[in-house]
């Protein structure tokens, strides 16, 4: 007499079931790919500095660019209500540079232009980045967080010649 439906409620379920599986599964997947495979990561927090010190702590003491050896570069940068200190850094085509990065007042953004740079200046915390400027060129330095009236007047460059 109880001719079993198709989709049962049952049958449902399960489909449901397994769907919510897979997708769990596929977003596992895009994390860890993300991750390990196209390096996606927070933005680098290393340590954390005295806020009401900042220009008498190493490396900030002494903001701009430095070569550590052939090819690689320490680029130790400041955010100030509103500009970045240096306002410029010039690097050869194929150089290795890792920014070194805080604030001094309020909380600003730094980001590369056509790049993944993206760091967080949040006073009292060291933000690192590397990357590798493999094309000459010039790339603008953004404040992405807003932080008062001269914000949009907040820019540095880099120029990879
Ligand atoms: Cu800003």
């Amino acid at each position: 007499m109880s001719k079993e439906h198709p989709l049962s409620p049952e049958k449902v379920e399960k489909v449901f079931l397994s769907l919510a599986a897979a997708m769990l599964l596929v977003f596992l997947l895009a994390l860890f790919y993300s991750a390990y495979a196209m390096g996606m990561h927070l933005p680098g927090r290393d340590g954390e500095i005295n806020p009401t010190m900042v220009r008498e702590t190493p490396p900030f003491d002494e903001p701009g660019l430095k070569q550590i050896e052939p090819g690689r570069y320490e680029a130790v940068f400041l955010g100030m209500a509103w500009a970045f200190q240096p306002r410029e850094i010039r690097i050869p085509a194929g150089a290795e540079v890792t920014f070194i990065t805080t604030a001094t007042d309020v909380i600003h953004g730094f980001h590369i232009e056509g790049t993944r740079v993206n760091l967080m200046m949040i006073p009292g915390q060291i933000g690192r980045a590397t990357y590798t400027f493999t094309e000459p060129g010039e790339h603008l330095i953004i404040c992405h967080e807003y932080c008062g009236a001269g914000h949009h007047l907040m820019y540095a460059t880099v120029i990879v010649e």
